[in-house]
């Protein structure tokens, strides 16, 4: 990693107007590691913008979301870092500025995905947080309590905190020294824990009305439609239907089908450590990412022949297993 992270800081040493974005609806690891890491960066003397066109949902108010920005000017802009974004479709910076012209520098922990520019990306690690926490430690630049806490709130996040099995003792070591700069896990548990009950049990409750069973395999999904989904929306974001989907017994893998936007179907799948299936490859067939146990695509096919075509990679791969 020390190769990497030597040519990061001389692109960043280069660069003077840097806007560092993540993934649209961002989650606490995308924006924590963005808020971070925008906070050194100022503290070490660059003109930076914390670039996010998304609504800040009721969990990522826990961090120092002012500092955000909707707008930028992208001539001037001669760094962009992307953050935990998978694949530039997702990254906000393009949606809004699809010809931006600038260097490019990307950090993640989504292994499988199409990342832009110079690539810092390590599926091994429990979150983009985790990595930047490293790169801060490694560019031996001063972390205060807010950027503790904003990291901590990712690594917390990615990794549930800390049950899933992508928390290794390094993660442990990490949100160690993140305490010690005076990030406070009560805090940051609470906030996460105590958002809006009556939103996650009404969402909880429909979308388990909504619950299917494939016919050949042990996939276990839901479809969202766009009505459902405006009307859940603020409550669905937070509640990771498809990882409590994977926890059935029944469920090798678990999806939800979720219509963001109408026509444009948005596909979660989820399995869990003992099921021996592989969703980043899934995923990947479709043209998307994430790990081995939690990965993502977008589709325009209908619900149905989403279910379809992955029910039938599953049952190749059983085969292929024989
Ligand atoms: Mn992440």
């Amino acid at each position: 990693m020390t190769e990497l992270f030597l040519k990061a800081k001389s692109l960043i040493e280069k660069a003077n107007y840097i806007a560092l974005s993540t993934h649209e609806k961002p989650d606490l690891d995308g924006l924590g590691s963005l808020l971070a890491l925008e906070a050194v960066l100022r503290d070490m003397g660059k003109t930076t913008y914390a670039f996010s066109t998304s609504p800040i949902s009721e969990s990522m108010k826990i961090l120092p979301h002012q500092s955000l920005t909707k707008k930028l000017d992208p001539e001037k802009i001669d760094l962009v870092i992307g953050l935990d974004y998978g694949s530039p479709e997702r990254l906000e910076i393009l949606q809004a500025y699809p010809e931006i012209k600038a260097n490019f520098l990307s950090f993640d922990h989504h292994a499988v995905g199409r990342h832009l520019g110079f690539k810092i990306v390590d599926g091994a690690i429990s979150s983009t947080s985790e990595i930047i926490h490293n790169f801060i430690n490694f560019l031996g630049a001063p972390a205060d309590r807010t950027v503790a806490l904003c990291l901590l709130a990712g690594i917390m996040d990615d990794t549930g905190a800390f049950r899933y099995a992508n928390t290794s003792a390094q993660t442990l070591k990490a949100a160690g020294e993140l305490m010690l700069k005076g990030a406070s896990l009560a805090k940051i548990s609470q906030a996460s824990g105590n958002l809006n009950l009556d939103e996650k049990f009404s969402a909880l409750n429909e979308v388990f009305d909504r619950i299917q069973t494939g016919a050949k395999t042990e996939l276990v999904f839901a479809v969202i439609d766009n009505e459902l989904f405006e009307r859940l929306s603020a409550g669905l974001n937070e509640i990771g239907m498809a990882s409590i989907l994977s926890a059935a017994p029944e469920a090798k893998i678990a999806a939800t089908i979720t219509e963001k936007t109408p026509g444009i179907f948005d596909v979660s799948l989820r399995s869990q450590q003992d099921r021996g299936v592989d969703v980043a490859r899934l995923a990947a067939a479709f043209g998307g990412g994430g790990h081995r146990l939690a990965a993502a695509f977008r589709s325009t096919e209908m619900p149905e022949k989403i279910v379809a075509k992955i029910e039938q990679l599953l049952s190749t791969a059983a085969k292929l297993n024989d």
